[in-house]
């Protein structure tokens, strides 16, 4: 999760470049250390240098790094958002019943043995950084292990161009060519002072949190034998620190390769709730789908001890982001409204130490993100 940032302090003029960026600008820039970044939903976005990018992550600005998918984000057919229908329709939800039987065989104690592990990393940093690529490892191997056995159910690594990987663990429908259900999240972690692949960055929260989340759901349907007629796929992403890089690279592959999603859930910190406030679930209403956050709304009535707040994180802010650029439904709940999230993220201190710190609220996360594969896939 990056914060909402009070404003862009950016250098004067940067705005100002309304040309096209042509292939020869990607590899000479690139070749300086240069970044594109994305500051605005549909902005041009400007070179910075690798220095420029730390702080602006330091001052919690959002933005995508376009680097590496520009040139195939301008190949694609209908890339904006903007252009398509934001508000879909979804039947209401219908198998309760099946659904609290399968919530009842969430576990905590599987959540906070899989984030003491990844925690366990001196951080998840997404380049150059060892640890970082042997926490994507970790989780291929866990989600390997709980796939193992199972027909349809497969797991794989998503190589991108810099050190660590994303992975994909999927649960194929009987009707294989259907649209996609997708429920997603970061593992990467950060501390973005200098040097970030060396310093430590246990990111328990941010997104630790979300990743044993997605990784306890995956496990709990594969055990409860779901089976479900259209195809589901559990991701864990790298490098979305620092500008989305992962998830952007998985949205517009499969944007290119015509790949349909039915629904995308974005989990990125779901353990935090800051002392003295009301535990709620925020449902993120900027860049989503309106008819999918309808559906989360009825999902959380049903499963969630919590009522749920709408709340706005602002362009870019995670995950989802990438999966709405290239048009595709998508929600996001989160653990709480952005001006009460957990202060400690992208640092050393981001670990289950902190008051506010809670099992029991991220359980509840589990619960909504179980149910909404359960529903749309079944
Ligand atoms: C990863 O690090 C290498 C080596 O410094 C660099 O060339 C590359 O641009 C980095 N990748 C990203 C996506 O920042
Ligand atoms: C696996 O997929 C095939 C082809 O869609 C289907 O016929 C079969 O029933 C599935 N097996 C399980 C255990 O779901
Ligand atoms: C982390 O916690 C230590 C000890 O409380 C404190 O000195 C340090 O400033 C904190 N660092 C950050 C980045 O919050
Ligand atoms: C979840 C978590 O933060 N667990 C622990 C990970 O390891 C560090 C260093 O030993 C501990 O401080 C954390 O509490
Ligand atoms: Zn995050």
């Amino acid at each position: 999760m990056k914060f909402l940032s009070a404003a862009l302090i950016l250098l004067p003029g940067l705005f100002a470049q309304a040309s096209s960026i042509t292939h020869d600008d990607i590899v000479s820039k690139t070749a300086e250390g240069l970044r594109l970044l994305r500051f605005e939903d549909s902005a041009e976005p400007v070179w910075v240098t690798g220095e420029e990018k730390l702080e602006i992550l330091r001052t919690h600005q959002h933005f995508l790094d376009v680097t590496e998918v520009w040139e195939r984000k301008q190949s694609l057919p209908k890339s904006r958002a903007a252009e398509v229908d934001n508000d879909n329709d979804y039947p209401a939800p219908s198998h309760q019943k099946e659904v609290k039987a399968l919530i009842e065989t969430l576990s905590i104690s599987n959540m906070q043995s899989n984030l003491d592990k990844l925690t366990s990393f001196n951080n998840r940093f997404f380049n150059l950084s060892d640890t970082g690529k042997e926490a994507s490892q970790f989780v291929l191997d866990t989600v390997s292990a709980i796939a193992e056995g199972h027909e349809n159910v497969t797991a794989k690594a998503f190589q991108h161009s810099w050190t660590q990987f994303s992975v994909i663990a999927k649960i194929a429908g009987s009707q294989a060519d259907s649209p996609l259900t997708i429920l997603g999240g970061h593992l990467d972690s950060i501390n973005a002072n200098r040097n970030p692949n060396l310093l430590r960055a246990p990111g328990a929260d941010d997104n630790g949190s979300g990743a044993v989340n997605i990784i306890e759901i995956f496990r709990a349907l594969v055990d409860g034998g779901f089976s479900p007629s259209t195809p589901v796929e559990f991701h864990w992403y790298s490098g979305e620190e620092p500008g989305n890089l992962g998830s952007q690279d998985i949205a517009t592959t499969y944007k290119s390769d015509d790949v349909d999603v039915k629904g995308y859930m974005n989990f990125d910190m779901t353990a935090y709730v800051k002392p003295g406030t009301e535990e709620v679930v925020s449902l993120h209403t900027d860049f989503v789908d309106e008819g999918l956050n309808t559906f989360v709304g009825q999902l959380v009535d049903e499963h969630s001890r919590l009522s749920w707040v709408p709340d706005e994180c602002g362009y870019a802010c995670s995950d989802h982001a990438s999966w709405y650029e290239e048009g595709y439904p998508t929600t996001f709940p989160a653990e709480a409204p952005t001006v009460d999230e957990n202060p400690f993220i992208h640092s050393e201190n981001d670990t289950i130490d902190v008051d506010g710190f809670s099992w029991e609220h991220s359980l509840e996360f589990a619960k909504i993100g179980l149910a909404f594969v359960y529903e749309l896939a079944i």
